[in-house]
């Protein structure tokens, strides 16, 4: 018995050694019990962030990761805020225009209300995925008296689709495809993993997954090669990119170097949450004046007056006001 394990391993070292993609091939052996998760170049963490709380809308506090000045160019991503809103507090009657919001509830609610008529209440575990395009004026507000809390995500649009018309998909947490492999589970906003689709359609093409890792897990996820990822820690403590790095706790962005996947270990006894969210990068300038992002300054200006004047988009502003 020993001697056989013992040849097998002198053979796989004398193979890595003498093959110039030995990596390559140990890589996709090592993986093969799991097809849909073999890669061959793994991730590493290029920058990792704390996301310090911060005052935003009116007294709520956001903890914001991408869109901080040190995580600015993160293309499509132009913000991730994790919130935490309590009433009186929130989001009063603003516009957007140029980019989608994505909402994802950790826990509680916001009733969110636009100028088009729509109205709702999003709660744990479901999503908005807002494709604000030429304009929308809303208001996002919390809707228990405590603990609303949850991530706002706002992906760029390309200059072909700024100004489409106006967007919702709802997705009830039930209608998350979900999926559990050897004590990891993933909910699957955007994009695919374990074999599960999420029913949402992405402009921007773009992966959006929840995991939950049980203690003594790890994960190896397929991210494709060409986008930007990148890595938020919302519980727990885990193991990004090489077995070697060092924890990362919660409520800090990892960037993610180029590379088809990303591998994670939860080392630690608790279990650990984060999300894993990728995107095509649009490559256009980016001009962003707070909720309207363009890619030029005269169309900023031109947007500033349709948004005074009602017009192109906006032509509802006039006659509406959120209802208290
Ligand atoms: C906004 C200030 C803001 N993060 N997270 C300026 F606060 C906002 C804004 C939000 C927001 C809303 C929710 Cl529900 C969650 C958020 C910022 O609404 F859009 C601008 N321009
Ligand atoms: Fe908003």
């Amino acid at each position: 018995m020993r001697a056989i394990s013992h040849h097998l391993l002198v053979s796989l070292l004398d193979w890595r050694i003498s093959t110039s993609r030995s990596l390559f091939s140990l890589r996709t052996i090592m993986s093969q019990s799991d097809h849909s998760s073999a890669f061959t170049t793994p991730r590493l963490v290029l920058k990792k962030v704390l996301a310090k709380s911060q005052h935003e809308g009116d007294g709520a506090v956001v903890r914001r990761g991408i869109g901080r000045s040190e995580l600015k160019n993160l293309d499509p991503f132009l913000m991730l805020d994790h919130f935490s809103v309590s009433p009186p507090a929130g989001f009063p009657d603003h516009p957007h225009r140029g980019f989608e919001t994505v909402t994802y509830m950790l826990e509680g609610g916001i009733t969110h209300q636009d100028f088009a008529g729509h109205k709702g209440t999003i709660r744990k575990g479901d999503v908005q995925w807002m494709t604000a395009g030429r304009g929308i004026i809303h208001s996002e507000m919390p809707a228990e008296a405590n603990n609303n809390k949850g991530l706002q995500l706002w992906i760029n649009l390309s200059s072909r689709d700024k100004m489409m018309e106006p967007n919702y998909q709802e997705l009830p947490s039930e209608n998350i495809p979900r999926a559990e492999k050897d004590g990891v589970e993933v909910r699957v906003i955007a994009g695919e993993a374990m074999g599960v689709h999420s029913p949402v359609y992405t402009r921007t093409p773009t992966m959006y997954l929840v995991f939950c890792m049980m203690p003594g897990t790890q994960w190896h996820q397929r991210i494709p090669e060409s986008w930007n990822a990148f890595v938020y820690t919302i519980e727990g403590e885990g193991v990004f990119g090489c077995p070697s790095s060092s924890p990362t706790v919660a409520h800090h962005v990892l960037v993610l170097s180029q590379g088809d996947g990303l591998s994670v270990w939860n080392n630690s006894s608790k279990p650990l949450r984060f999300v894993l969210i990728g995107g095509q990068p649009l490559n256009e300038p980016v001009v962003q004046y707070g909720p309207f992002v363009m890619n030029t300054q005269s169309e900023i200006e031109k947007t500033i007056e349709d948004y005074h004047y009602g017009r192109n988009g906006f032509e509802m502003s006039k006659y509406w006001m959120s209802q208290q």
